[in-house]
């Protein structure tokens, strides 16, 4: 199929990250074959974590081959059958010059941004060039991912979209990641949200919580539920994430947990639209250069 053979003489030109702890690789290259051919693509590959439901399946069929011994100790090359030998792949094509960067390891920098900061620098920026959320607009209509979904609530204004984020391949709870991505399209980011958008938020927190649960069991004590600021698509969404998985990417900076977010809109409906917010920006962020310009960092 199209698919199968997709990364057929995948051309890369720089490898922009690599763990070895975290066992993924970010490739900035060009495909090779298919009908984006010649086309600039991120193509990220990560080895995906244990199962403990195929571990018997694993030991029965894997073969081993030693490596060293020594006392007590010794250790082996195991080679399972493919099937229980995944990777993931993500693959973003065509890729802009904006998501190359993204996945490229850069020196962080930390911006305190004031309300008028956001006003005059900020949301000005972000109108001109931020990410296409048309993604996000596929999920909300049905034209992608809908047999993903686990739980919607079709209401206009305080309904949502809740299914499981692209990072999570579903295929065990302790990775367990999910998005919940609001209907109303007006709300960019938690810059938006007034007293007015509680139903909605207290809306996401509890049937998200509660279709957790019924689909996976994992109790909302088991869960982070936050918003990013800055996010890197402006159309409000929250992330629900199991506690004890480190998501790549979502470092302390950028997270703002729900339960506060909302205790926050009942003490001052202007909070956000006025408070100081911190988050990191990338050393080639065009932001940080505009904030720079303006003497604000
Ligand atoms: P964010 O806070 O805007 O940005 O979150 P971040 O990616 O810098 O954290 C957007 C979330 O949406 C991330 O967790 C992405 O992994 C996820 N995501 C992005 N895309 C393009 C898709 C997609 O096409 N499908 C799904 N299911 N999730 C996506």
């Amino acid at each position: 199929s199209e698919a199968g053979s997709m990364l057929v003489g995948f051309q890369t030109e720089k490898i922009m990250r690599e763990s070895s702890r975290e066992k993924n690789i970010f490739i900035h290259g060009k495909m090779g074959s298919g009908p984006n051919e010649g086309q600039d693509a991120v193509l990220i590959l990560e080895k995906t974590p244990f199962r403990e439901d195929s571990l018997a399946e694993l030991f029965k069929t894997s073969e081993l081959k030693l490596q060293m011994r020594n006392d007590i100790y010794s250790t082996y090359h195991m080679h399972p059958p493919a099937h229980l030998n995944d990777i993931k792949a993500t693959v973003v094509c065509p890729a802009t010059e904006k998501h190359i960067k993204k996945y490229q390891s850069q020196e962080l920098f930390l911006i305190q941004e004031s309300g008028e900061d956001y006003r005059n620098i900020t949301l000005p920026y972000i109108q001109e060039q931020s990410f296409s959320v048309q993604w996000v607009y596929n999920i909300l209509e049905k034209k992608a991912e809908a047999d993903r979904i686990v739980f919607e609530d079709p209401d206009p204004q305080n309904g949502f979209v809740l299914l499981p984020d692209f990072k999570w391949d579903q295929k065990q709870l302790d990775d367990l990641y999910l998005i919940a991505i609001c209907h109303q399209r007006e709300i960019k980011s938690l810059r938006d949200l007034t007293r007015e958008h509680l139903p909605l938020l207290q809306n996401i927190q509890q049937q998200g919580q509660e279709a957790i649960m019924k689909r996976y069991s994992v109790p909302s004590c088991r869960l982070r539920v936050y918003l990013h600021y800055q996010p890197s698509y402006y159309h409000l969404h929250v992330h629900f994430t199991v506690l004890g998985y480190e998501a790549p990417g979502c470092g302390v900076e950028r997270a703002h947990l729900l339960s506060d977010v909302i205790q926050n809109l009942q003490t001052d409906t202007q909070h956000y639209r006025t408070r100081t917010l911190t988050y990191p920006l990338r050393a080639d962020d065009a932001l940080l250069h505009k904030l720079r310009e303006a003497g604000r960092f």
